[in-house]
């Protein structure tokens, strides 16, 4: 019996050292943060058009028909446009009122989405005339950038999570904080929704961060510095890049900034 007992506590402690050993083993493999290895893009100018240089963007979207969709900011300018991409005219322009901050702008179907700064109010307007049709209220802590998948649309605030907004009911249907190895990604600003990612303009940086819809993380970021600096080179006095549009049917990649008076077609490749 006492053999018996020696035996039995030896191959307890045995086991728990062995169990311990596979565990220890088994947590230094999955660290707490998925170690991520997103891949760095740089870009190439391929198209240069002119803008107005008066134009706070907030918010870009293409359509079709060399036609993008713009909306700007400033207390008093804000508006609604809808520019001829070649000659960087509006051709359709809205005034917003005087009380509101335009940010981020999508169209989904027929109708243009807006959302606007420290407010949560929204506007929906006609995608022809851009009269406005409908008033919204939005969910999230504050109104930066709108994006669609033609479906749902997509939105920021300004902090790390991107939102998922039902068009119908503006309840927001999924949210994900955006995280760069374990850390957040602040400011998410303008979106744009490609090829099943969602682009967003980090402000204040010269980057644009592509985000998983699967769980938030980042899959790359794209480095912008040469279009501000080139800018700024020629004496322009800008703010910073704001504004991706996708033009799904040619796959042309657009970008623009606050007071710009260029938009870029750029295409992006990973940087060596
Ligand atoms: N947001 O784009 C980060 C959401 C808002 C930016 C608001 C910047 C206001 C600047 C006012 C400058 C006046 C010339
Ligand atoms: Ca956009």
């Amino acid at each position: 019996p006492r053999n018996t007992a020696l035996l039995v506590s030896i191959s307890l402690i045995f086991f728990l050292v062995l169990v311990s050993g596979i565990s220890l083993n088994v947590l230094r493999r999955s660290p707490k943060y998925e170690v991520q290895s997103p891949i760095v893009y740089s870009i190439e100018v391929v198209n240069e058009f002119p803008h107005d240089p008066t134009a706070f963007i907030q918010g870009l979207a293409y359509v079709e028909n060399d036609t993008l969709f713009e909306s700007t900011g400033l207390y008093g300018q804000s508006s609604v446009r809808k520019v001829s991409l070649s000659t960087g005219k509006a051709e359709v322009f809205h005034k917003m009122d005087d009380s509101y901050f335009g940010e981020g702008l999508t169209l989904l179907g027929e109708r243009l989405f807006q959302v606007t700064w420290l407010k949560k109010t929204g506007f929906i307007y006609d995608r022809d005339n851009l009269s406005k049709v409908k008033e919204f209220t939005h969910q999230m802590t504050d109104g930066w950038g709108l994006a669609t998948d033609g479906k749902v649309l997509y939105g920021s605030d300004g902090t790390s999570t991107l939102y998922q907004i039902d068009p119908e009911t503006f309840i927001v249907t999924n949210k994900w904080v955006v995280r760069y190895q374990g850390d957040e990604v602040h400011n998410l600003n303008e979106l744009e929704f490609i090829n099943g990612e969602v682009w967003a303009n980090v402000w204040m940086t010269d980057c644009i961060v592509r985000i998983s819809i699967r769980d938030g993380s980042v899959l790359g970021w794209v480095l912008l510095p040469s279009l501000r600096r080139k800018l700024l080179g020629e004496g322009k006095q800008i703010d910073v890049l704001n504004g991706i549009a996708w033009d799904s049917g040619k796959n042309r990649l657009f970008v623009t900034g606050k007071l710009w008076p260029k938009l870029f077609e750029i295409k992006v490749q990973p940087s060596k």
